[in-house]
Parts: structure tokens; C-alpha cells; sequence
């Protein structure tokens, strides 16, 4: 059994739910969280699981080999998972240079410090995404076997990554499993990516920016759904394979923004179409992928996930949580990322 589990970047939104679930399920284990705590990194998001004696927080850049040498040195982890990363893509294009570091050389040195302490039963769980694969036309999906595409700085820096950890698997043994899911949406998402800025937005009767013509389509999962998927794979996964996760629940980005414009006017007792007024269209995206969608086959017949939540409960589900957690994104949206929106969107 593997009993010493590092968990990266889980202090941050998919990270803090995968932590939750390891350190609840996982009760003879002792569940360590490795996080810098960027602006992206909430110690908030793990409140109620902090206290419990099988987890261990650890304050620490992956970027530094040396601390990182230290700690696999100290406390010998059996298995990683690996989350820590600089996951915003507009972000990546105004500021490439931490995407790097942090995604490619951060992982770079887990990966020494794993192959120094490796047995066979352990393994290095490297959680990627679907933009390794490039973009889509209007059909099609991508699978395991779809060849790498990578068209903004972060999914090239994703993709470098999932090619490092393939090749310590083939050159060093290492025993890995990557999996590259769609986009999550869920309770503590950063309040930067499409779901949470929207809601934020509708709250304080801010624009919502729409980038281009909203035509662009991606895979929504509950976040829960893909901690569920990797916490599965951690157990029955293959070594050395990769497995894609995905929502099957396509939506283009305009259709997106209004069903939750009308169903938080249903919340907010607002007459109908008064967050849906603030919509504007804005800039796009440069090299904005045009959809994403996910075969997500072998993991459904391979182990018999599939996807719990349907999204329209799950929207609900975050609607509602954003809602009764307004002091969470006014804590976030007052700091360093006030800053940064105001930057980003000079044109509104
Ligand atoms: P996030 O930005 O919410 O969280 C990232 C976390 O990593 C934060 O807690 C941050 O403090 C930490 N971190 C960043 N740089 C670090 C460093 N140098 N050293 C240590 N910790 C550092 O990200 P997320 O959306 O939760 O994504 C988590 C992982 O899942 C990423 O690897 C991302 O590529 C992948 N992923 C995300 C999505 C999505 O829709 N959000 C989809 C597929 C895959
Ligand atoms: O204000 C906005 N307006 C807008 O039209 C924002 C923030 C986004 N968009 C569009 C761009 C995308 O087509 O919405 C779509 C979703 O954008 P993001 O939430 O930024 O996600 P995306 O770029 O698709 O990447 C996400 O999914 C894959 C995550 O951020 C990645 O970490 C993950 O790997």
C-alpha cells in the first residue's frame, strides 16, 4: 500500500478537491500537499480537512531542486500527484516565462527527486490537460492517440511536461500515469477562468466579456467528477499509460454564459435577461483554440468512470456556492488579481 502520497499544487482549485478526497478516503496514509501558494493557491479552499492528522501541508516552490531534493529525501514519498501549475491560458500569453518554469522545470524536478527513492509499486501521476492536443474542427474528438498540437505557451509548457514524464518512464523505469482531461468548473475556481468570472460578474452587474464571437466550444466537468477520475486511477490505473477524462457535455462559450445568466436572475430574484445585458463582446483570444471534446472510452471501459454530475445539476451546484461564499471571491478579487483584471481588460 502506498502510504506516504505527495500532492502538488493542493492548495489551488482541482488540487484542493483531489486533497479532500485522499485525505478522507485514504485514512492509514499520510497525504502531504506541496504548494507555493501563488495568487492562485487558497489554503482557505482546505479549512475542513486541515486539522486531520493524515495531512500535512508543506510551503514550497517546485521550481527549487534543492527543496525538493529535501523534502523526497526526508519523507520518501511512495506515490506523487502531480497539479502544481500555472494554469491560466491568457495569462501564459502575456507572461510565457512561469509557465515554463513552473510546468516544465517544476515537474523536471520532481521527477529526479522520484527516481531516487522509485520502486515499482510506486508512481508518478502527472494530471495534464486536453490543450496538448490542439484544437478541433466542428467534428470529431480527441483520444489517447490523437498526436500533440500545443498552440498557446501553457499547453506547449503542459504538453513538455507530459513528454518528460513519458520519457522517464521509458528511459529510468519511473512508473507513471498521465491523464489529460476537458475544462473543470466547480466550487474554488479561480474567479480567471470563464465559469467563476461570469458569476463574479453577474454579481456586481460587471460586463462579462466574451471573447471573439463566442463560437468556441469546450468540454465542461464537474470538478468532483475528475477528482474522482484520478483518485481511480491512482488505484486501477495502467502503469505507463495515459487516460483522457472528459464531460461529454460540449457547449460553445455564448450559450454557456446566458444559461447561467438566466439561471442566476432565477437566483437573484433579477427580471429576467438583466445579467444577460451584460454581455459584451471583446478582443479574441489570440491563437484561441476554436473546441476541444473529449473520447474519454478507454477510462469508461477500461474502469466504468463516467461522469456523475450532469450540468445541470452541476451548474446549480456551483451557482449556489459562489453565491454563499461572496467574502471567498471578494477575499480573492480584491488582491493582486484586481490588478491584473484591470490590466487584462483595458478594452471594457
Ligand atoms: P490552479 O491555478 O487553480 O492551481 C494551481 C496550484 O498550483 C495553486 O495552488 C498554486 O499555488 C500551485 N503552484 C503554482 N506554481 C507552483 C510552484 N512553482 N510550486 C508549487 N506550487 C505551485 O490550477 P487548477 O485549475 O486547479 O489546475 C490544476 C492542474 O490541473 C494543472 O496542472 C492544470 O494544468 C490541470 N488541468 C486543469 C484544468 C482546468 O480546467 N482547470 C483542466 C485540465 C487539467
Ligand atoms: O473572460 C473570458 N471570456 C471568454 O470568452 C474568459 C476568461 C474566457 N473566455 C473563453 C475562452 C475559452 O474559449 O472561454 C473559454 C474558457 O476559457 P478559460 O476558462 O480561460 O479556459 P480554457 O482557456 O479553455 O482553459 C481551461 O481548460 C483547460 C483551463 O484554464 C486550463 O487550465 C485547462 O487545462
Amino acid at each position: 500500500m502506498l502510504s506516504r502520497i505527495l500532492i502538488t499544487g493542493g492548495a489551488g482549485f482541482i488540487g484542493s478537491h483531489v486533497v479532500r478526497l485522499f485525505v478522507n478516503k485514504y485514512n492509514d496514509a499520510h497525504i502531504y500537499n506541496l504548494d507555493k501558494l501563488t495568487y492562485a493557491g487558497n489554503l482557505e479552499n482546505l479549512r475542513d480537512i486541515e486539522n486531520k492528522e493524515n495531512y500535512h501541508f508543506i510551503k514550497g516552490d517546485i521550481t527549487n531542486q534543492e527543496l525538493v531534493n529535501e523534502i523526497f529525501d526526508k519523507y520518501k514519498f511512495q506515490a506523487v500527484v502531480h497539479l502544481a501549475a500555472e494554469s491560466h491560458v491568457d495569462r501564459s500569453i502575456k507572461n510565457p516565462n512561469d509557465f515554463i518554469q513552473t510546468n516544465i522545470i517544476g515537474t523536471l524536478n520532481l521527477l529526479n527527486a522520484f527516481r531516487k527513492h522509485q520502486t515499482d509499486e510506486g508512481l508518478f501521476y502527472h494530471v495534464s490537460t486536453d490543450e496538448v492536443y490542439g484544437s478541433l474542427g466542428d467534428t470529431g474528438f480527441f483520444t489517447e492517440k490523437t498526436p500533440y498540437d500545443p498552440r498557446s505557451p501553457y499547453s506547449a509548457s503542459k504538453a513538455g511536461s507530459d513528454h518528460l514524464v513519458r520519457a522517464y518512464g521509458h528511459t529510468y523505469g519511473t512508473p507513471y500515469i498521465i491523464s489529460n482531461c476537458s475544462n473543470n468548473y466547480g466550487p474554488n475556481q479561480f474567479p480567471e477562468k470563464l465559469i467563476p468570472l461570469v458569476i463574479n460578474n453577474i454579481q456586481n452587474m460587471k460586463k462579462i466579456p466574451i471573447y471573439g464571437k463566442g463560437d468556441n466550444v469546450r468540454d465542461w466537468l464537474y470538478v468532483e467528477d475528475h477528482a474522482n477520475a484520478i483518485e481511480l486511477l491512482f488505484r486501477k490505473g495502467k502503469r505507463n499509460e495515459t487516460y483522457n477524462i472528459g464531460g461529454n457535455n460540449e457547449w460553445n462559450n455564448l450559450d454557456l454564459v446566458k444559461t447561467i445568466c438566466r439561471k442566476a436572475d432565477e437566483k437573484l430574484n433579477r427580471k429576467q435577461g438583466t445579467s444577460e445585458q451584460l454581455i459584451i463582446f471583446v478582443s479574441d483570444r489570440s491563437g484561441h483554440d476554436k473546441r476541444y471534446a473529449i473520447d474519454a472510452s478507454k477510462i469508461q471501459n477500461q474502469l466504468g468512470w463516467t461522469p456523475s454530475v450532469q450540468f445541470e445539476q452541476g451548474i446549480e451546484k456551483t451557482l449556489d456556492w459562489y453565491l454563499q461564499n461572496k467574502e471567498w471571491l471578494n477575499r480573492i478579487a480584491s488582491g493582486e488579481y484586481a490588478d491584473y483584471y484591470k490590466n487584462m481588460y483595458k478594452n471594457i
